[in-house]
């Protein structure tokens, strides 16, 4: 059985959508993996006070058939793949790659490695904005649907500065 999960992806060092290119060929290429969906990219300043260059960011659907915590770890090992040491900087700190999962079906989990929904994303217009786009009737475990949590996130700075990205290869 598979589940509808959406992963928001984010980075702010060197060339952030080829990155997110060959991310998303890794992702479908995961066991038991199909991208049903990738929104368009979104430029934004560094949300979390520091001073930092903006991020590109972007939300892709899978239909999955891993269990949370085996797509968690295929995401870190993704992140690492492209560059991603989680052993150095600050929490909030540039980096070329983050893929976090934002949803897993209707799932709340709260473990010490794994919180889904998200914590945060309810804050942040560029995890709300490419949600939107691709699945805007979704409603989120603990917050209801997403329509008026657009609304609360409306003043912040954000552009939308490509179409998705297209050319990811998907195996049979
Ligand atoms: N990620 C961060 C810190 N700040 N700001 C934006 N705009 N987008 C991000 O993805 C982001 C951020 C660290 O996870
Ligand atoms: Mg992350
Ligand atoms: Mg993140």
């Amino acid at each position: 059985m598979t589940v509808r999960a959406f992963i928001g992806l984010g980075g702010n060092q060197g060339d952030v959508p080829a990155r997110f290119r060959s991310a998303l060929e890794a992702i479908a290429m995961l066991p038991k993996t199909r991208i049903a969906a990738v929104s368009g990219l979104y430029s934004s300043p560094a949300w979390g006070g520091m001073l930092q260059d903006d991020y590109t960011n972007a939300v892709i659907e899978v239909d999955t058939a891993l269990a949370p915590e085996a797509l968690l770890d295929a995401l870190l090992a993704i992140e690492q793949a492209h560059g991603r040491d989680r052993s150095a900087g600050p929490r909030w700190g540039p980096r070329p790659l983050d893929c976090d999962i934002l949803l897993y079906a209707d799932t709340v989990i709260d473990g010490g490695r794994l919180q889904v929904p998200h914590p945060r994303m309810a804050e942040r217009a560029f995890v709300l904005l490419p949600l939107a786009e691709i699945a805007p009737d979704l409603c989120i475990p603990g917050l209801g649907a997403l329509k008026p949590l657009l609304e609360r996130i409306s003043e912040q700075p954000i552009r939308r500065i490509a179409e998705g990205l297209p050319h990811v290869h998907q195996p049979c």
